[in-house]
């Protein structure tokens, strides 16, 4: 062997060692199985929607508290009576550490990085208390409110009890988060069922191409699970016509460095989820 095959040899060597250990780094790290990164991705490529097992019961039942908390506090808070009983709940990571926990939780963390492809932030946060009765969301895409580009985006609710259909649970059509953004048609008449302070539920949905053939897909979460949403998959939810609540605890993230509408109501900003480094500046503290 003469000097140059030497030293040929010698750096594949070097680069194949430096490599395994940043594999080895990596995998150390990852709060994720190797099974869930795959089926994370999976169904995210076919479906547009996939699940991970997040909490045990009783984790869930120490945020449910807290979120109860909250809930009553708002109410007991609200002097103008500005929210119905059981309004949706905006930015309830403000008003809680321990509810901040779920927004950046290290699995919901990795695996919205591992979907989106890169470093994000979150944008927001929302609950659902959806009590038997309660109408639900129209068909919509998220990306129709944020404005970013295809799979820039994601939205992760989860389950603070079981969601069934009876319950009022998030379906979708399989497969379309492969569609651009759809048209709405507005409904003043549906509009009108709208909380005062939560305009986007209903009144606006979107239209499905005619003809189209995507599989609709009832929604079933065990208390606990959590499911990641693509910004462009069409989805919605029925109303409540169960006698049990239908709780959920939703986030939203950006990857970082995307453009996204601010949004009139939600008033979007980057929050850190410890992920990428936010300029000072620009967070929302
Ligand atoms: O939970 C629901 O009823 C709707 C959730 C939703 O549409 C969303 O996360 O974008």
């Amino acid at each position: 062997m003469n000097q140059l095959q030497k030293e040929i040899v010698t750096r594949i060597i070097k680069d194949f060692f430096k490599k395994r250990i940043y594999i080895n780094i990596n995998n150390v790290m990852s709060k994720l199985t190797e099974l869930e990164k795959q089926q994370l991705k999976f169904d995210w490529r076919y479906k547009g929607v996939s699940v991970l097992n997040l909490l045990t019961e009783k984790e869930v039942d120490k945020y449910s508290a807290e979120l109860e908390r909250i809930r009553r506090e708002r109410q007991e808070n609200d002097e103008k009576g500005e929210w119905g009983e059981y309004d949706p709940y905006q930015y309830p990571h403000k008003e809680s550490d321990i509810l901040k926990e779920l927004l950046v939780h290290p699995k919901i963390v990795e695996a919205t990085e591992l979907l989106l492809g890169g470093e994000i932030v979150g944008l927001q946060t929302w609950s659902y208390f959806k009590p038997p009765g309660q109408l639900g969301r129209d068909m919509h895409q998220n990306i129709f409110y944020t404005e970013c580009e295809s799979n820039e985006v994601l939205n992760v609710s989860i389950a603070f009890d079981n969601h069934d259909p009876q319950n009022g649970s998030v379906w979708y059509y399989e497969g379309s988060h492969n569609l651009g953004v759809l048209p709405i048609e507005v409904d003043d008449e549906r509009t009108r069922t709208n909380p005062k302070n939560w305009r986007n539920e209903r009144g606006k949905p979107c239209v499905m191409p005619e003809g189209h053939s995507f599989p609709f897909v009832e929604g079933f979460l065990r208390k606990g699970q959590v499911v990641f949403i693509h910004s462009n998959v069409v989805h919605g939810s029925e109303s409540n016509d169960s006698d049990r609540f239908r709780k959920a605890f939703l986030c939203g993230y950006l990857k970082w460095g995307s453009n996204f509408a601010t949004g009139g109501h939600m008033k979007r900003k980057p929050i850190d989820v410890g992920s990428a480094k936010i300029p000072q500046l620009s967070l929302d503290l």
